[in-house]
């Protein structure tokens, strides 16, 4: 996928989230673009790009198909995985429905373990209201570890929150320690033993963390976008692993 920066100095966000979380809503009232916008899942197919001036600064944010996961089973996760690894987001806005946050965290948190640059839109707190549910906001960010917004997309409320708060993120004003889910003691020793194996190679350029938890999981599309947007021809990651 094409990063079209208008200029340099852009700083890029990416926007995620399940699907009709109002993800395109937000995009639209940042950027004043029209991005197709109903309730019906799976409407975002590619990624739409659009600019805003904040604080006076230029950012550019990319609107990722809506996915209820990252481990790139199916062509959307893979792309919004592929932009959030390798596109070089500054910040990613994982916007979740305040009406079904449980399913909608498992994202954050997937999302969590491949950066830390992350802020939660706790969008559709009207809906939210209505059916008699209501989110400690304040509570929730003390827990994940990462600043959490609410919102209302469609009335616009707490977008001007939201995009300070990612100015600040970007800035690095705040002290990010997002959860990290901790496995059981097998798992974790290998996950250290393939980190550090693979910290050698991927020097800092992604999660190696992470990077090993999908290679435990038998992902092999992470090794194949790896090679293809991080490492020089010449290394063989594959070839590597194989021989671990
Ligand atoms: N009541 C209410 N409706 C909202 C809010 N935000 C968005 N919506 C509505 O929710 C529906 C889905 O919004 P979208 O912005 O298209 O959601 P999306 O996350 O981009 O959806 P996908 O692209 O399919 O992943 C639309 O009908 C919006 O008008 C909100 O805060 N409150
Ligand atoms: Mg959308």
């Amino acid at each position: 996928m094409k990063i079209e920066k208008a200029s340099p100095t852009d700083i890029v966000l990416a926007l995620a989230g399940n699907p009709n979380t109002g993800k395109s809503t937000i995009f639209n009232a940042l950027t004043g673009l029209k991005q197709h916008t109903g309730n019906w899942p799976g409407k975002t197919v590619t990624n739409a790009q659009g600019h805003f001036i904040h604080r006076g600064k230029p950012f550019l944010l990319v609107d990722l198909p809506g996915t209820y996961s990252i481990l790139a089973n199916s062509p959307d996760e893979q792309v919004a995985r592929d932009f959030i690894c390798f596109g070089k987001p500054e910040a990613t806005i994982v916007v979740t429905d305040a009406t079904n946050l449980e399913r909608n965290l498992n994202l954050a948190l997937q999302i969590m373990e491949i950066t830390s640059d992350v802020v939660v839109a706790v969008n559709l707190l009207d809906e939210a209201e209505r059916k008699g549910i209501s989110v400690d906001l304040s509570k929730l960010s003390a827990e994940l570890g990462v600043p959490v917004i609410g919102t209302i997309a469609r009335e616009q409320k707490g977008l001007t929150e939201l995009k300070d708060i990612v100015d600040d993120i970007v800035m690095k004003k705040l002290q990010l320690k997002p959860y990290q889910i901790r496995y059981s003691a097998g798992i974790e020793e290998r996950i250290n033993q393939l980190s550090l194996k693979l910290e050698k190679i991927l020097r800092g350029k992604i999660n190696a963390r992470w990077v090993a938890l999908r290679l435990l999981d038998g992902d092999e599309t992470i090794i194949e976008s790896i090679e293809k947007y991080l490492l020089p021809s010449s290394i063989d990651l594959r070839g590597e692993i194989a021989s671990w």
